[in-house]
């Protein structure tokens, strides 16, 4: 096929959204789970919309309490040799006791998931900014939504004959939230304003137009940990402003603009200096110049990719609780749902970090949201499935620079990790366990069964992804060495298991599966689980080709490619047709386990695949269907991914229906009950948990393109519900931007946008075509 790159009409126009992107409400949020939220990836706001007693959480991304301790248990390395023996010799309930004993951290750890007055600290609410206004009675023609296209957030009703209008948002070119009370009669905005948060506030003045407050988390060592400070000025078109204890009460002004920053210590420098400033700059430019340049900033990133998913009805004019209960009934009767999903992924990803801001924290696990001062496994950056799900849809979804505060972490890790690897093994390289924060905890967490398991092979992928999508060379010749002592760990520490031969790690877990042994007890501490051999294979390989692709000749990476031979094949194939979850054909204590780490290799990992490895393709379909739909939010996001992977979209759109499951409840489960999505659309593990919307989001972009498999593959997983539609924006490895126009589910026309003259393998619907950009 002759193919040309200048497309039709369809593509030639700049993007702009195919459909409604508005979250919309006819009530106020009763419960935080129904509020709006809005951030710039450094502060958050997420209003309630409440007629009269209005609440607006407030974040700030770095608002950790804790410090920096060394939690390695530097004797461990004494024991590593004993808990090796044991295994060796089937023992893994004695192992999996003396690594209880020997190789967790020393100290608190996590502190349970309960860290926030520990060394290990919690992500924390930034507290609150209420306000109180006087309507009496009801309101009428009340509604509140979030636009997505402007990230911007509205609440609007009608009140004695009077329109009243409040606009929010977090501005993407200054670092400043603002709040627009708007009504269509002068003299008609009454409202009095105070801040709240629950402790260590040490200062808090209210001065005519003005708030400061500025305080200290604790470190958890007894001390005073990073310093905050957030500042409040209200600007208001006639009306009187006043003072009342610590309240600013406006009365009778015809319009207010309520600004607001927030931050600490931890981008290092003075909170309240820095407030000040910020605030100095803000207040000079008019509301419609914030408000400009807000557009200006977020627009073009939001309109690299637009998606319309066709509809015989559009349901835009449906409230997002209604379509949600709606879509679970039956997901082909709301496309447009799917789409609007997609979209708030990549929302959440630009507000919830800030790769343009030095020292810039990715999004943590409630990505910058939170209302608690102890959150939820203390809001942090677990490493055994979280963290990475939160970065899976960046490249694809044309986000690329969003993976960028990660990776910065990723490299801030391996230099502390090099300590972990000293402490329990007396190896070269670096290692992280599952779980780190922003003080660069690197060791084990407090319990084997769950914190064992190391993740540093598994943060290289994200390091080697992003080169996969970017191409630039520069950038893989920085996080070479990275990616070579993360190996070195690996090679110095994995041992040869005297039955197969193969090398593998010791001791580890599969995230956070534990088996029956023979003698009837539960262990969950072996050598070599499939999702290690997995890693390990992707890492070695890794290393293996960005040597060759830079030209270094190393011999570490000449000796990988031996040792590579050494290490067990990517997946076994147990008895029972499923993909072996450790070296043993173990009964599983959960068979449904949320997590489906063996599957790694079939995602986020390319060692599975229906093109080029059929049998354990077939094989990792029999473990999904044995491992169920149901899970938690982020277990259900993990498996459209898997099922958008084995090409079945009918099962990939089921799953989202699942995903989709309306749910209220914030008590956490860990079985799938209450799991789904709440009215604001936040994923439910429940509680809230954020790595379900962006494994989500990467799940809808995995149904229609896929680039691992060495070809550009169009609409690879495309329920037949999605019959027409088109996409503009994806990425492809290889840096290419795909636009994907399809009609009665197959393609009528698309555009591969790359380096000119390069060739580029396309395949859709089984035809493999060689295609000259
Ligand atoms: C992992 C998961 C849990 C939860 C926690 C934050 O430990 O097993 O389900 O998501 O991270």
């Amino acid at each position: 096929m002759k193919y040309i790159l200048a497309g039709v009409a369809l593509f030639c126009a700049g993007i702009s959204q195919a459909q409604d992107m508005k979250l919309w409400y006819k009530e106020p949020a009763q419960q935080w789970e129904e509020t709006l939220p809005l951030g710039n990836g450094q502060i958050g706001m997420m209003p309630d919309g409440k007629i009269n007693d209005e609440a607006i959480v407030l974040n700030e991304i770095s608002m950790w309490s804790g410090s920096k301790q060394d939690a390695n248990n530097y004797e461990a390395k004494h024991s590593v040799l004993d808990i090796q023996r044991l295994l060796f010799a089937g023992k893994n309930d004695e192992a999996e006791a003396l690594v209880n004993r020997n190789f967790v951290c020393v100290g608190e750890g996590s502190g349970q998931g309960n860290g926030a007055n520990v060394p290990y600290g919690a992500f924390q609410n930034f507290g609150y900014l209420n306000f109180l206004y006087f309507h009496q009675g009801q309101p009428s023609a009340y509604k509140r939504w979030l636009d997505l296209a402007e990230a911007k957030a509205y609440t609007a009703f009608t009140h004695d004959g009077v329109q009243y209008t409040r606009e929010y948002f977090t501005s993407f070119a200054d670092n400043i939230g603002v709040i627009k009370l708007k009504a269509d009669k002068k003299k008609s905005i009454t409202f009095a304003m105070h801040f709240y948060r629950e402790e260590h506030v040490d200062s808090h003045r209210v001065n005519g137009n003005e708030i400061l407050i500025s305080g200290a988390l604790p470190d958890g060592k007894g001390g005073k940990g990073l310093r905050f400070a957030a500042k409040f000025k209200v600007l208001v078109k006639g009306g009187t402003l006043q003072n009342h204890d610590n309240q600013i009460i406006v009365k009778g002004a015809d319009e207010a603009v309520v600004l607001y920053t927030a931050s600490t210590s931890y981008y290092g420098h003075d909170p309240v200096a820095y407030v000040e400033k910020e605030l100095k700059k803000a207040e000079t430019k008019s509301y419609a110049a914030l408000d400009k340049a807000h557009d200006t900033e977020y627009k073009p990133l939001f309109n690299r990719v637009s998606l319309q998913l066709t509809d015989a009805q559009p349901k835009d004019q449906i409230p997002t609780v209604e379509r949600l209960a709606a879509f679970y009934k039956d997901p082909g009767q709301d496309n447009g749902l799917a789409a609007l999903y997609y979209q708030f992924g990549r929302y959440l990803t630009l507000s919830s970090t800030a790769p343009k801001v030095a020292k810039a924290l990715p999004p943590n696990l409630q990505g910058l949201w939170a209302h608690q001062i102890q959150t939820p496994w203390n809001g942090d950056y677990h490493l055994n499935i979280n963290a990475q799900m939160n970065h899976w849809g960046v490249e694809v979804s044309n986000l690329s620079e969003y993976h960028t505060p990660f990776i910065a972490m990723i490299k801030n890790i391996a230099v502390e990790g090099k300590k972990t690897a000293k402490a329990y093994y007396d190896a070269p390289g670096w290692v992280v366990y599952m779980m780190t924060n922003p003080w660069g905890y690197t060791a084990p967490g407090e319990h084997a069964s769950w914190g064992a398991s190391t993740a540093s092979g598994w943060l290289c992928n994200h390091l080697w992804e992003h080169y996969q999508f970017t191409g630039d060379r520069d950038y893989l010749r920085e996080i070479y060495p990275v990616l070579k002592e993360a190996a070195e760990f690996y090679k110095a520490t994995m041992v040869k298991d005297p039955k197969t031969g193969w090398y593998v790690t010791s001791p580890s877990v599969s995230p956070e599966n534990g088996f029956r042994m023979e003698n009837g007890k539960r262990a969950a501490v072996v050598m070599g689980p499939t999702i290690d051999n997995q890693i390990v294979r992707e890492l070695y390989e890794s290393v293996i080709a960005a040597d060759q692709l830079l030209n270094l000749d190393d011999a570490f990476a000449k000796a990988l490619q031996e040792d590579i031979k050494l290490l067990p094949p990517a997946v076994r194939v147990s008895k029972s047709g499923r993909v072996m979850e450790w070296l043993e054909d173990y009964e599983e204590v959960e068979p449904q386990h949320r997590h489906v780490s063996h599957l790694y290799g079939l995602y986020p990992a390319h060692f599975i695949s229906p093109v080029s490895t059929p049998e354990w393709a077939a094989a990792a379909k029999k473990t999904l269907e044995v491992r169920g739909d149901e899970g938690t939010g982020w277990s259900r996001a993990w498996k459209i991914l898997f099922w958008a992977r084995l090409h079945d979209g009918d099962h990939a759109l089921e799953i989202l229906r699942q995903l989709l499951q309306p749910a209220l409840n914030q008590q956490t489960t860990y079985g799938g009950a209450g799991a789904g999505t709440y009215p604001n659309l936040f994923c439910a593990h429940p509680p809230f948990q954020i790595d379900g919307n962006f494994g989500g989001s990467a799940g809808i972009a995995e149904m229609l393109i896929q680039s691992h498999d060495d070809a550009i593959h169009l609409l690879p997983a495309l329920p037949k519900a999605w019959a027409d539609g088109q996409v503009k924006g994806l990425k492809a490895r290889g840096n290419y931007t795909v636009d994907i126009q399809w009609k009665d589910g197959k393609v009528v026309d698309y555009k591969i946008a790359g380096k000119k003259g390069e060739q580029v393998r396309v395949l859709k619907k089984g035809e493999q075509i060689e295609v000259t950009l």
